[in-house]
């Protein structure tokens, strides 16, 4: 057994029993309510999710495994001659709690490359469909269309213990995220690059060769890197996240559960704004006529979005209530690699001029921006303009959280999930008993 599998199965001997007296023994414990602004408001801060993986604080943002975003950097082991860590070290690092070392990180590299064949019935059914199809339906159907290689569907065909299902989900989950890489590579080349596709490269790690098979040089392999990881997690909570966990908790696959959380992540409101940013950025410069706006005149743009009852794309957040440090992690990327790009300087005048305009708007909670407000900047000065394919780029990142997430879940015995609905009418008795009484 490969040295994570091992540390992994120990880590999940360890957890085991905490859950076990958890559920048993402290199970009637209460630790929230819900109102009715939260029952029809999309369950925001209702805390019935449960994750190790990632935590989100409303003001300091995103802890992997109990560290921020620098202290992940810092602590995972770079690959040579780079400014940032291997993906490979970093899911190593999400699967077990566990900083790896250089050789347990390199263990992981070897492992991905033995998974990373994509079967060619894949590349079959991508050709297949209508060359306009947005890429986040590629993606999706791509990895849906893999679902009969589950292993863990195979072995619960055959009868399987419930203490085993991590074991299958960890292999699906693996075989998934180290094939994903060539899966988006081939949707950006296939659409965008008249088909001429760039075979994998099993010398380099998965940020390198996800550069190298998008045809784009250095320092992107530095930026996938870096990308991957600040998109991998965002709790359990959001749309993609939640989707894939509760597809998996029907003991659904790693292939069914990941690709209905990329139809998730593939809405506005989620994933899509960093298509949006960029597209709302060029619109401004179509009207200015490619020279760039004056801070009156993006004043103007933005309010001309919202008096049309539109959002502005990358500003906002359900739980955070400050600026996105995963907005601030690329935008230090862009003051180190690519301090003079116009669409770099405009995203930061949308930054000293945004907040203000949603603060007088008055109808957001946070006014200030989300990883989607800097995303779409770095992925454009290298070059990839097709923007419709950043949410792709979003959704490779984010399997690293999901699909560590959902092994867990197996390993935990997490439920199958299904809270209970109530009418209208209910509400509308409650609210004037002054709330619910207990039967
Ligand atoms: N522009 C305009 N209005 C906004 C807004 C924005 N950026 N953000 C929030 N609002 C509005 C909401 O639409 C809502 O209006 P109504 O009362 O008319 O429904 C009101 O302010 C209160 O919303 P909120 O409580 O502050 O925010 P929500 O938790 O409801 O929504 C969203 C969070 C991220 C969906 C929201 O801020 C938004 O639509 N932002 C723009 C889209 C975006 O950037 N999404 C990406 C978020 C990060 C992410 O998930 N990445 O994948």
């Amino acid at each position: 057994m490969m040295r994570l599998k091992e540390r992994l199965s120990e880590k999940i001997k360890a957890e085991r029993p905490k859950v076990t007296k958890l559920t048993k023994e402290l199970g009637k414990t209460v630790i929230d309510h819900v109102t009715i602004e939260q029952c029809i408001g999309g369950a925001r801060d209702v805390r019935c999710l449960v994750t190790d993986i990632s935590y989100l604080d409303p003001q300091e943002g995103i802890r992997f495994r109990g560290k921020t975003i620098d202290e992940t950097f810092a602590a995972l082991p770079k690959v040579p001659g780079s400014e940032y860590p291997y993906v490979e070290g970093f899911w190593y690092f999400l699967m077990t709690g566990e900083v790896p070392s250089v050789e347990e990180t390199l263990d992981v590299v070897r492992d991905f490359k033995d998974r990373s064949k994509v079967p060619p019935y894949v590349f079959d059914v991508l050709r297949s469909m209508p060359k306009d199809s947005h890429p986040m339906t590629m993606l999706s159907t791509a990895v849906l269309s893999m679902q009969k290689e589950s292993v863990f569907a195979n072995r619960y065909a055959t009868g399987m213990n419930k203490l085993e299902y991590w074991d299958p989900m960890y292999e699906d989950s693996c075989n998934l995220m180290a094939k994903l890489p060539e899966i988006a590579a081939f949707i950006y080349r296939y659409k965008y690059k008249n088909g001429k596709t760039i075979s994998s490269n099993n010398d380099l790690d998965l940020g390198a060769n996800f550069a190298h098979m998008m045809g784009i040089a250095k320092p992107y392999d530095d930026v996938a890197r870096m990308y991957f990881i600040l998109h991998s997690d965002h709790e359990s909570g959001n749309v993609s996240a939640h989707a894939t966990h509760l597809v998996a908790s029907t003991l659904s696959d790693a292939y069914y559960s990941f690709s209905a959380g990329m139809n998730g992540l593939a809405g506005p409101l989620h994933g899509l704004a960093n298509q949006e940013v960029l597209r709302w950025i060029q619109a401004v410069l179509n009207k200015m006529g490619g020279k760039p706006p004056t801070q009156e005149e993006l004043k103007k743009f933005l309010w001309d979005t919202l008096n049309s009852g539109q959002v502005i794309p990358g500003y906002g957040h359900a739980v955070l209530r400050k600026t996105d440090p995963r907005y601030t992690a690329q935008m230090q990327f862009c003051q180190k690699h690519l301090p003079n790009d116009p669409i770099f300087s405009l995203v930061n005048m949308i930054y000293k001029v945004a907040p203000g305009v949603l603060t007088e708007h008055g109808k957001t909670k946070n006014p200030w921006p989300n990883v989607d407000a800097q995303s779409g900047v770095i992925q454009w000065h290298y070059g990839l303009v097709e923007y419709d394919f950043y949410t792709v780029l979003f959704g490779v990142g984010m399997a690293l959280g999901v699909l560590t997430n959902i092994t867990w879940d197996r390993a935990l015995g997490y439920a199958l999930e299904r809270p209970k609905s109530v009418t209208i009418q209910m509400l509308e008795k409650w609210a004037q008993e002054g709330g619910r009484k207990e039967a």
